[in-house]
Order: C-alpha cells, then sequence, then structure tokens
C-alpha cells in the first residue's frame, strides 16, 4: 500500500508501532506512559485516584476547596483558564464556578474523543462559560482560538501533578510551552507532588487492592489488541519502587521468566527479573520546583499545601 492511500489513523498507528518498535530495542526496555489511557486505563486511572493510598487526587481536592476564593481573587475577572490536558474532573468544575465572569475555558489535547466529551459535558454544564477545545499536542507551542469576550489574562492550569510524569529537562520545555500560551500577564495554576517519606509514596504505588499493577499490566494488553503483540501477562509483574536519589517512583514490568514476544514482525527477547520500565513519578521539593520554574520564566506567587505538606498547588506569574 502506498502512503497516499492511508487514513490518518493509520499513519499514526504505524509512528506508534515505531515508537513501541524504538523503546523495546532499548538496553533499558521502556514504553512510554502515553499508552496507559485507552478506555480501560482510563477507567483504572480514575479508580486509582479514588484508592485510600493514592493521595495526590484527594490532597489536591482538599486544599483547592481550601483556598478556591484565594485563587479565584488572585486570577482576577475575565480570565481565560487554558487547561493542558482536558478533564472534567471536580477540580476543573471548581475553577468554572468560582472564577470571576470567565472569559473562555480552553481545554487542549491530543485525544479527539477525551477532548470532545469532556468540553461537551463542561459546556452543557457550564452554560455561561464559552468552551473552545483545541486538538493538539500541548509539548509543543499551539495556537489558542479567540473567545468572543476578550480575555484580560491567560491561566494555564495543570493539575494532578502530571509534570511529575515528564523528565526534568522535558518538564522545562513544556513549562517554556506554558510560558508562551500564558502571554503578558499570564499565569500558571499547577498541582505538584511534593517529596516526602519513602513508605507514604511507595504505598501509594503499590495499593493493597492491586488497581495500580492492572493499570500498568493493562498497558500490555492494550499494546496486543492495537498493535497484535502477543505479551503473555501473567508472565510480567507490577513493581513500583521510589528512587530516593532522583526523586521520582518507577513503575516497571517484571519478566518473571526468559522469554519472547513477538510484535511488528519482530522477536523481544526478556531476561527472568528484566525490568520495562512504563513510568517515571517525579516529586519535587519546593525549592526544586521553584527553580524549575524560575528557569522557563516563571516566577512562584503563592504555594498552598496541606497540613502534611504531601501536595502542593502553585500560583506562578509569568516574568
Ligand atoms: C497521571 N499521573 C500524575 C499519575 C502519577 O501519579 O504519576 C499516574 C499514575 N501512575 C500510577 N499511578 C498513577
Amino acid at each position: 500500500m502506498d502512503s497516499a492511500s492511508l487514513t490518518e489513523q493509520e499513519i499514526s498507528a504505524a509512528a506508534e508501532l515505531d515508537e513501541i518498535l524504538n523503546g523495546l530495542s532499548r538496553s533499558q526496555k521502556s514504553l512510554s506512559p502515553k499508552f496507559f489511557y485507552d478506555a480501560r486505563g482510563s477507567k483504572l486511572f480514575d479508580a486509582i485516584c479514588e484508592l485510600p493510598e493514592y493521595y495526590l487526587t484527594r490532597t489536591e481536592l482538599s486544599i483547592m476547596q481550601m483556598h478556591i476564593d484565594e485563587i479565584a481573587t488572585l486570577v482576577g475577572p475575565q480570565a481565560s483558564l487554558i487547561e493542558f490536558g482536558s478533564g472534567s474532573s471536580l477540580k476543573t468544575r471548581m475553577l468554572l464556578e468560582k472564577l470571576d465572569r470567565l472569559a473562555a475555558y480552553v481545554p487542549v489535547d491530543i485525544s479527539r474523543d477525551h477532548l470532545l466529551s469532556a468540553a461537551e459535558s463542561l459546556a452543557s454544564d457550564y452554560p455561561a462559560v464559552e468552551v473552545l477545545p483545541v486538538l493538539a499536542d500541548f509539548t509543543q507551542p499551539f495556537q489558542l482560538p479567540n473567545p468572543s469576550v476578550m480575555p484580560l489574562r491567560n491561566i494555564v492550569y495543570f493539575p494532578g501533578s502530571t509534570i511529575g510524569n515528564f523528565s526534568p529537562e522535558n518538564a522545562h520545555s513544556l513549562l517554556q510551552v506554558m510560558h508562551i500560551e500564558a502571554g503578558k500577564d499570564g499565569a500558571l495554576l499547577i498541582g505538584v507532588d511534593l517529596q516526602k517519606d519513602t513508605a507514604i509514596i511507595e504505598r501509594a504505588y503499590n495499593d493493597a487492592a492491586g488497581v495500580t499493577a492492572e493499570f500498568n499490566l493493562n498497558m500490555l494488553s492494550r499494546i496486543n489488541q492495537e498493535f497484535g503483540a502477543d505479551f503473555n501477562l501473567n508472565r510480567f509483574q507490577h513493581s513500583a519502587i521510589y528512587n530516593e536519589e532522583y526523586g521520582r517512583v518507577e513503575l516497571n514490568l517484571i519478566s518473571q521468566c526468559d522469554q519472547d514476544v513477538r510484535i511488528g514482525g519482530q522477536s523481544i527477547h526478556f531476561d527472568k527479573g528484566e525490568a520495562l520500565l512504563t513510568e517515571h513519578s517525579h516529586k519535587y521539593t519546593l525549592e526544586q520546583f521553584c527553580n524549575m520554574a524560575d528557569r522557563a520564566g516563571f516566577a512562584v506567587h503563592t504555594v498552598w499545601t496541606d497540613s502534611e505538606q504531601l501536595f502542593s498547588i502553585q500560583y506562578c506569574l509569568r516574568v
């Protein structure tokens, strides 16, 4: 088949297969965490957010609840709220409810289905807010839409400590894109998970009900379904270890035996005990995050945390 007869979808599936094969061919085998989020993976992630051990979501929500009035005062009236990733989460809803006369809500996501369903549900629940979804890869600068009401400033919103899933180098580049999109007088409102006792962190990624293990293994079943691989899920085991030196949780799938997996016409060998890296989740100190924001042209203005300093929400001004 020549490339002219391939659909856009087929081209992107071929590019993803290449990416998977590349990751599996390295000496440290790895797969991008973006492959977690098929329909089942997204449901499992929602379930993770409800787990007693996973302190991130509920702590961030409670910090928001506690400080929403102060956040609204800092943001001021008639802002445009630009969410990197699209969520119809409670946190986003709280902002849509409490921010003063929002000029627009602009969710930005690369997944069309996810973007449009979240945008539709928010547009119908908040008819006074103009919802302008943007289909884009937010790691690269993108064109902002023009709301019918002129925004007084742009607020980039990035909750959930998703920044932690980027390497420090990529997190820096992403903050630079946010700096561009925030524009003059803009600001960044971001959720950042904090460094803390190893046991608390490791518990959050090794829950007793095994949901995180299922979430991690689901990446293999997705790759089986979508890319015709033959991973045997019984032959891999979830592992999540906090690496204190790098301040990150390392999620791996450990091969339980010597085995060969077929994918895209290739055979990939795994030794017994070999790790397949699926995710890093970085945790920052307040000082580390402040320095990283500073290097990307943001000055941390206000930091809110919970009483145990588990999680932070940070309001950063574009300088
Ligand atoms: C989406 N992200 C912030 C989650 C995290 O905690 O790094 C993804 C996750 N991985 C395992 N559990 C949750």
